[in-house]
């Protein structure tokens, strides 16, 4: 069974990004996730087809009405339980939402689908988030044109941990956050490059030496330039291998 993604977007063409191209185009075309796109344009019953008004109160922009967003959903919610989905998810990306983050993004992967909403101008009317939306989420501390990116980026994060997606069923696994810290760095060919070489480790074929070498870049790069997320690990603190690892890391930070 696929993992049904219903979108309700004024922009249904943005959504070939993910469709069409790379690792999420491929899952598309291999149905490990469907997805399809509801206008609230097409829910419309004036001449001018509007989705949008005025705010009550005065102030600038528009506020997009909660008639066209509401039927477009209906339908959404009904596609979803002919699918036998019978208590979908209505999910609002908005900055006032939920912060995603990894254990969010597997959380989710684990249901049966979703509906999102994304909303343009400066926002949604709030009663129809209070009679519709299930949880808000929010990508990030920033705002974007319309709700469209963020769908997207959830979309995305959700899709690649549904297995069939990634070609190595461990690939979902080796990301940088999957363990709570950021990768490691990584080389390809040529083995030097502008006179920069290749760590000598890596090209030993020792992988014993290469793992450690590779923790060791995880737990140094982490300490160095995401102090939140270092705390965050190690709040119980390290092992005493660990503890060597990153003294050691340290040590190489001040010889260069
Ligand atoms: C609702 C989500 C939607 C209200 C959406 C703007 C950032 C995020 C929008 C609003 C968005 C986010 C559309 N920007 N941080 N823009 O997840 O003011």
């Amino acid at each position: 069974m696929p993992f049904e993604c219903d979108v309700i977007t004024l922009f249904p063409e943005m959504f070939n990004a993910i469709t069409q191209y790379g690792v999420t185009g491929k899952a598309s075309r291999n149905t490990v996730f469907q997805l399809n796109t509801w206008n609230p344009r097409d829910f419309t019953h004036d001449n001018y087809r509007a989705v949008d008004d005025s705010p009550y109160g005065g102030g600038p922009g528009m506020v997009m009405m909660a008639q066209p967003l509401e039927d477009a959903i209906i339908q959404a919610r009904t596609r979803q339980i002919a699918l036998g989905i019978e208590k979908t998810k209505v999910i609002y990306l908005t900055p006032q939402g939920k912060r995603l983050d990894h254990a969010l993004v597997k959380q989710l992967s684990t249901l049966p689908g979703f509906i999102l909403l994304c909303g343009r101008y400066e926002g949604i009317d709030e009663r129809l988030i209070m009679r519709q939306v299930d949880m808000e989420i929010s990508i990030g501390d920033y705002v974007v044109s319309g709700g469209e990116l963020a769908a997207m980026i959830l979309i995305d994060c959700v899709v690649r941990q549904i297995p069939g997606t990634l070609g190595d069923p461990e690939s979902a696994n080796q990301d940088s956050f999957v363990d709570g810290l950021l990768d490691y760095p990584h080389f390809t060919r040529p083995e030097s490059y502008q006179g920069s070489r290749v760590p000598e480790i890596l090209m030993s074929g020792n992988h014993a030496h290469i793992h450690r070498w590779r923790l060791q870049q995880t737990i140094g790069r982490t300490w160095l330039k995401r102090p939140d997320l270092f705390e965050l690990k190690f709040a119980h603190g390290m092992t005493v291998e660990e503890e060597k690892l990153l003294e050691e890391f340290k040590q190489s930070c001040k010889s260069r």
